[in-house]
């Protein structure tokens, strides 16, 4: 039987899973999950993944969480002779995608989500200033790693771009890329953005994203507005 994964358009890591999912052919079960209703905290979710977070993934029983890591699994699991550029043999090359993996896990979409849970909890009413100045400090990190390869971790697409490309989508929404600041990820951003498959399964859970952000923290300004004429 093929894999559950359980999932949101509008989540980036989502949306990762999905592209990888998709390129490697997987017919998977879609289980749709909204965490602004938290729906992910019944019991049995909890069970089947302690983090709370989506996506995760059931298959057959076998429970994971956290998209870099299903990635990889469905990689290790589904992946065929033609898709090895995604996760190519070479060990040096492999250890870069990981540390790019590893970079989006705890790095850069932590820099995004400390926006997100204020934002969606009722309180930012917009990005601070260390907010933007740890964003920024994301834009630098990627335009450094991009100085000598097209993409992330090699000339070629890898499982690392299709990671950080859902994160950057929000992040650059919310607080543009300065192209003259960071020519090469701006390139790199438009570049992969414009792959089919980014096309087609990012692109709008991306725009999602980033309206009902830019929705919430007005709503947030005009609800602390009402509140200070009380
Ligand atoms: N490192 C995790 C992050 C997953 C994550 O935080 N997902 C968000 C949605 S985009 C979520 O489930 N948030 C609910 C929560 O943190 O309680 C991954 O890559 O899967």
């Amino acid at each position: 039987m093929s894999p559950t994964i359980y999932k949101n358009n509008v989540s980036p890591p989502a949306r990762a899973v999905m592209m990888v999912a998709e390129i490697l052919g997987i017919k998977y079960n879609s289980f749709e999950i909204n965490p602004l209703l938290r729906e992910q905290d019944t019991p049995d979710m909890i069970k089947k993944n302690p983090m709370r977070t989506i996506p995760f993934m059931d298959d057959n029983g076998y429970c994971l969480g956290d998209s870099h890591a299903i990635m990889l699994y469905l990689f290790d699991k589904y992946g065929k002779p033609e898709h090895s550029y995604l996760y190519p043999m070479d060990k040096r090359k492999r250890a870069t995608i990981n540390q790019r993996l590893f970079f989006d896990c705890g790095v850069l979409f932590p820099r995004l989500r400390s926006v997100m849970a204020p934002t969606y909890g009722g309180k930012l009413t917009e990005i601070s200033r260390s907010m933007k100045i740890n964003i920024e400090d994301g834009y630098r990190m990627l335009e450094a790693y991009l100085s000598d390869t097209l993409y992330l971790a090699d000339n070629v697409i890898t499982l690392a771009d299709f990671s950080v490309i859902t994160t950057m989508s929000t992040l650059h929404g919310i607080h543009p890329i300065d192209s003259n600041k960071y020519p090469k990820l701006m390139k790199w951003f438009s570049n992969v953005s414009e792959q089919e498959i980014c096309k087609k399964i990012n692109k709008t859970g991306a725009e999602e994203h980033v309206a009902s952000l830019k929705k919430f923290m007005e709503t947030n300004k005009l609800n602390q507005n009402k509140k200070s004429k009380i």
